[in-house]
């Protein structure tokens, strides 16, 4: 058995609706990863969806937290990071991913802002760039499309020939000096998934699932998550993506199978033994 990978996911908790740690962490630990947490705020529930949600910023918290871990000389073999609450917590969170990543380890940075061509609630106008900062510290990215416009600071574009997805690929691989997952791709107008830029060999690979109509909450973490327990399992770049491509359509099928309501998040727990068989663990 392969000694146990250790992960750091740096996430809001949305207390309710299924994102970010509250995903972040059930996938990876039942991944078999040994997963340490930085929690950047606390909601009562995410933003999409619900209104009246309340927010704890924990920005101030994040210092002394890295400094206790710098005391016990702690590293981590992944860096995951997601929904942070701040520009602070940008500069923050740049610090603790240069400090505290294992020798051979990774930093995967899920550019959390918008999705259908907007930022969330709450970011402002100079939060895209504070990100694309953060993305220039990645070893992975994991932008949608509308991320991929905010970083490149380009207007959001709903449709893509394949030949403007290799493209946008390698422009965020020179903007971030990073490899690229791009979720949210098409392939003809029933397969939906990502594709992804390895950025040593310049290979693009796709990996694809049939289309369920409707929006989903949570399946970027879903996504994100998946794609970290895989490559901490081994994989390569682009098993890695197809394993995160199908874990993610099966979490929404249930979903969906469930008639499940979309704002508190996908069934990703009862896709969680798909998973294990993906990373050949059960
Ligand atoms: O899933 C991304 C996410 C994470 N955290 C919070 C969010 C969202 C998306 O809306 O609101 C608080």
């Amino acid at each position: 058995m392969q000694a146990q990978k250790r992960a750091l996911a740096i996430h809001d908790i949305s207390c309710v609706g299924r994102c970010s740690l509250t995903v972040a962490l059930p996938i990876l630990s039942a991944a078999g990863v040994d997963t340490a947490i930085l929690p950047t705020a606390v909601l009562s529930t995410h933003t999409g969806g619900f209104t009246g949600y309340t927010f704890r910023d924990l920005t101030e918290d994040i210092r002394p937290i890295e400094q206790h871990w710098a005391s016990l000389g702690l590293a981590f073999d992944a860096i995951y990071t997601g929904y942070l609450g701040s520009l602070a917590q940008v500069a923050l969170v740049e610090e603790v991913a240069s400090r505290h990543t294992a020798q051979g380890g990774f930093v995967l940075v899920d550019p959390v802002m918008g999705d259908g061509g907007k930022l969330y609630p709450g970011f402002g106008a100079d939060f895209p760039a504070a990100m694309a900062g953060l993305c220039r510290k990645a070893d992975v990215i994991v932008p949608n499309f509308t991320e991929a416009a905010l970083l490149l600071g380009r207007p959001y574009q709903a449709n893509f020939t394949p030949a403007e997805v290799d493209a946008l690929l390698a422009d965020l691989a020179e903007l971030a000096q990073a490899d690229v997952v791009l979720t949210g791709v098409w392939e003809g107008d029933s397969l939906l998934g990502a594709a992804c830029l390895e950025r040593k060999s310049g290979r693009i690979s796709r990996a694809m699932a049939p289309y369920i109509p409707g929006y989903f909450h949570g399946t970027g973490d879903v996504f994100g998550s998946a794609l970290t327990a895989a490559l901490l399992c081994g994989q390569s770049l682009s098993a890695a993506m197809q394993t995160a491509v199908t874990y993610t359509q099966r979490s929404i099928d249930l979903t969906r199978t469930l008639a499940q309501e979309a704002r508190y998040g996908v069934c990703f727990e009862k896709a969680l033994p798909e998973l294990l068989r993906l990373l050949g663990i059960a």
